[in-house]
């Protein structure tokens, strides 16, 4: 029987009380992991070094959403609105990708995660778009996290076009930075119509590394299209898993 591929997924600081702290991932990653026929694991972050004996189990990696970028690492300094920041998971999510990238491991990186993504490529970022980016659009919604909120335009030379299958989709949006200036490796396929990156893929199209700003995986339960990006993700995910 064909082993079902095994996906780690990055986790988020959590702090409910001083008995209770450790790392956290919603729901629906693991329900939309398990529903693609994956099989969802957690990734803490404690090091690189741990990290790297941890990720040859996983056949994909999710970068989920989360805790701001350290703009140290992207040589700035840090703007009044600059939220949490956590050392531990931003050294262990760059070599995270480095990972991916050298073991052709496929990729996924949601909100925090497509950030992260463009850094560790040596991107910049918008710290807090609200207050940087004249006549942006709402893109930290109030309504339910799995509804949508705002328009994005993809490429249609893209690769997330021929997974969703339509140049307009509404999404949902929980996010105060975006990427600014776009790494070199990286090009833009997705944009909202005040001109924020949404969505990035990797310039070479044999590997699967795609990043999106907003939450596929809240909206992938109701939603054909956001639940193709996790089908196509596990399904080339399980191409690593047959050995
Ligand atoms: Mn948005």
């Amino acid at each position: 029987m064909k082993k079902k591929p095994i996906i780690g997924i990055t986790g988020a600081y959590i702090n409910h009380n001083k008995n209770m702290e450790g790392v956290y991932v919603h729901h629906d990653y693991h329900r939309s992991i398990a529903a693609n026929d994956g099989i969802p694991i957690i990734l803490p972050f404690i090091n690189p070094d741990v990290s790297l004996e941890t990720l040859p189990i996983c056949d994909g990696i999710i970068l989920s959403g989360g805790e701001d970028v350290d703009p140290k690492f992207f040589n700035q300094e840090p703007h009044p609105q600059l939220g949490q920041v956590i050392l531990e998971r931003d050294l262990v999510e760059l070599t995270i990708v480095e990972y991916a990238i050298m073991n052709k491991i496929p990729l996924l990186a949601i909100c925090r995660g497509i950030q992260i993504l463009n850094v560790a490529l040596g991107g910049t970022l918008i710290q807090d778009i609200p207050s940087q980016v004249k006549d942006s659009i709402q893109h930290t919604q109030k309504i339910e996290r799995y509804r949508d909120s705002h328009w994005v335009t993809i490429s249609k030379d893209s690769k997330l076009f021929q997974i969703v299958g339509s140049e307009r989709i509404r999404v949902n949006s929980l996010h105060h930075q975006s990427i600014e200036t776009v790494a070199t490796d990286l090009r833009i396929v997705a944009q909202s119509s005040d001109g924020i990156i949404e969505a990035v893929e990797y310039i070479n199209p044999a590997a699967f590394m795609i990043g999106v700003q907003w939450h596929p995986e809240s909206m992938a339960s109701s939603n054909q299209s956001m639940n193709n990006l996790f089908a196509e993700f596990i399904k080339i995910s399980s191409k690593g898993s047959d050995s």
